[in-house]
């Protein structure tokens, strides 16, 4: 029988074994791959927001991120408008990032590992925050010492369309949904790919509400 009321706690994806979508020669997207790991995950969220909350940066060109951004591990991206780089503090309060939870690192390890890059170790957990509205535009990640290690990017909360593209800005993009306990990983051959996420569309997600909440995990240094 139907409950009356729905479960505001409970998940509102259906339940489905996870699958596996390359996108490139080396690039993954694992379906659903987070969702046995969120009850574990949430919890680690929180103690870094506790410590580093979100706040919107400034690009070096002046324009404030529509996203917002906190980090965790020894390493924390940042801009202003000096340039794009990786701090160990945090600017917001001159301390050190907070460490990257446990969790975080073994979920991120274990997507890697899926997708054939065993033997990651980010030390760099980003973490953005969109609200309906915010994007983030096409650029390369490319403020790490090596390209040797993947990306490692999770989706949490209200659906997004991910542009895959090339390796020149002008190179036509893959739109790739992403929903509730995605993984995209990429590197190799495909490491220095160009990508975006489309402007979020207003939605309310049961767990996460009116947001949609995206971990980024690199090898900075
Ligand atoms: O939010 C996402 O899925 C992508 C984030 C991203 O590309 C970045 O932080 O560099």
């Amino acid at each position: 029988m139907r409950p009356a009321t729905p479960d505001l706690f409970a998940d509102h994806e259906p339940v489905q074994p996870p699958t596996r979508e390359q996108i490139g020669e080396q690039s993954w997207v694992l379906r659903g791959f987070v969702l046995p790991w969120l009850e574990r995950l949430l919890p680690g969220l929180d103690a870094v927001l506790a410590a580093a909350p979100f706040r919107q940066m400034v690009t070096p060109g002046g324009f404030t991120m529509s996203a917002a951004l906190s980090s965790c591990g020894t390493w924390g991206w940042t801009t202003d408008r000096s340039g794009y780089r990786y701090t160990r503090q945090d600017p917001l309060s001159g301390k050190l990032w907070p460490p990257m939870p446990e969790v975080f690192l073994q979920l991120a390890q274990a997507a890697a590992q899926e997708a054939g890059f065993a033997g990651f170790v980010p030390d760099s957990c980003l973490i953005n925050r969109y609200a309906p509205g915010a994007k983030m535009s096409l650029h390369q990640d490319k403020n790490e010492t090596s390209m040797a290690a993947p990306i490692v990017s999770v989706s949490l909360g209200l659906p997004a369309v991910f542009l895959f593209g090339g390796f020149e800005r002008s190179d036509k993009c893959q739109r790739v949904s992403l929903f509730h306990g995605d993984v995209v990983i990429w590197g190799g051959v495909d490491r220095l790919r160009y990508h975006a996420i489309l402007p979020i569309q207003h939605g309310q997600h049961l767990r996460l509400g009116e947001q949609r909440i995206n971990f980024t995990f690199r090898t900075a240094r």
